[in-house]
């Protein structure tokens, strides 16, 4: 079982999309473990995107990312992190596999609806900079795990 960090960006929440995109991850048979919907502050912001600091797009990036809610989420599952990323498509919405939520909903890089961790590293720092011990529900089993007595 991985656990992996994905957040529905500032684009996705004021087009409505929520439900949709939730419900991609929850057909996928991912568990949702933690959520919640948040304004992004300018600290959070730069600590997530930590990586394109002196980027030509930062800027932009940091201010698209605090301009309206996120909902941030941990989903547990098989191999989550590749398959979140898989069901996310590649950054650029014109690379992007059909079926993936961004060649699905999305036709710009800057504007691409879903952010999820790329590997193990950056699940983990992902997860524990958006999200304290107390906020994750790992405490319920999901029906599949009821049924097949897990
Ligand atoms: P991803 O892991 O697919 O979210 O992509 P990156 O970590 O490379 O980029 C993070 C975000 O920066 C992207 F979601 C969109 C934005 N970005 C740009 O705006 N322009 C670029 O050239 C590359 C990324």
């Amino acid at each position: 079982m991985e656990r992996t960090f994905a957040a529905l960006k500032p684009d996705a929440i004021k087009r409505g999309l929520m439900g949709k995109i939730l419900s991609r991850f929850e057909d996928k048979g991912y568990k949702i473990i933690a959520m919640k919907l948040i304004n992004v502050s300018k600290d959070l912001a730069s600590k997530h995107y930590a990586e394109h600091v002196g980027k030509p797009f930062y800027d932009s990036l940091i201010e698209y990312i605090t301009s309206g809610p996120v909902l941030a989420m941990i989903l547990e599952g098989e191999n989550a992190i590749l398959g979140v990323r898989h069901i996310v498509g590649k950054t650029n919405p014109d690379d992007a596999d059909v079926g993936s939520i961004r060649a699905d909903f999305c036709t710009v890089k800057e504007y691409n609806a879903v952010h999820a961790s790329d590997c193990i590293e950056s699940a983990k720092r992902e997860m524990e900079l958006w999200f304290s011990p107390d906020e994750i529900c790992d405490n319920y089993k999901t029906m599949s795990e009821i049924v097949m007595g897990v």
